[in-house]
């Protein structure tokens, strides 16, 4: 039997990696959002309303990952936004080794990058990526059990959008329960109602970026 020494746990090199990941988007210049959700939970739908309300004011560059495929690059790249691919063929996260392989694609500078991690509640939240914070989508046709069942993400995202309000009337979500749930893993998570079909609550979404990328400007 042929035996394999390893020197160091995956997770701690990726932490390495995304350190290094970190200094790139700190020359580029860029506040860096990690959006971590359930397959549909409606995160190419939030990144199309924010690129949408920020792209007039500030430079946005998408990475978009998916196992196959460019279905929402592509969907995206209808606005004008930049889009760059990742294809993870059978893994179910992004990893800060994959966001470093597509890096020297990436040139100029950007004020924000958004990154839609791989559909998946689990995984996306045990990898770094070099990010100034994740950003968990939950929406309202998913439960309001998911904070309680799913705590990592929760417990470290640092805003948690809460999409499909506009089914509200036909499922049984209580927000209050959902909103305990998200601040009992993390008290000081910004808890952000939306609807990206009808675009309520999206004023307070873009304030919020803008008031981030401002501030992160600053420290720099
Ligand atoms: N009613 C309603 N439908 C929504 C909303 N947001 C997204 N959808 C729909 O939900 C479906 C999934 O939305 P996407 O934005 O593609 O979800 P996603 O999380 O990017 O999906 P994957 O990339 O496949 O994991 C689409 O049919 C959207 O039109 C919303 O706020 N309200
Ligand atoms: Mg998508």
């Amino acid at each position: 039997m042929r035996k394999v020494k390893v020197f160091k746990p995956i997770l701690v090199s990726n932490k390495e990696r995304a350190a290094e990941n970190r200094k790139v988007f700190d020359r580029l210049g860029a506040f860096v959002v990690n959006i971590i959700a359930s397959p549909g939970a409606g995160k190419t739908s939030f990144i199309s309303k924010v690129v949408t309300g920020l792209q007039k004011r500030h430079k946005i560059l998408v990475i978009e990952g998916d196992i196959r495929g460019q279905v929402d690059s592509e969907r995206l790249a209808l606005l004008g936004v930049d889009v760059v691919q990742i294809n993870t063929q059978t893994a179910c996260h992004l990893d800060a080794f994959m966001i470093a392989q597509v890096l020297p694609q990436v040139h100029g500078s950007y004020d924000l990058i958004l990154v839609e991690n791989v559909g998946n509640l689990v995984c996306p939240a045990e990898f770094e990526i070099g990010e100034d914070y994740k950003l968990a989508i939950l929406s309202v046709t998913e439960g309001d059990d998911k904070p309680y069942k799913y705590p990592l993400l929760f417990h470290l995202a640092q805003v948690v959008v809460i999409n499909k309000t506009d089914l509200l009337p036909y499922v049984d979500f209580n927000m209050a329960k959902a909103r305990t749930g998200i601040l009992q893993e993390n008290p000081h998570a910004v808890v952000l109602p939306v609807s990206s079909k009808n675009g309520e609550g999206y004023d307070a979404v873009i304030e919020h970026f803008s008031k981030e990328m401002h501030a992160a400007k600053k420290a720099h």
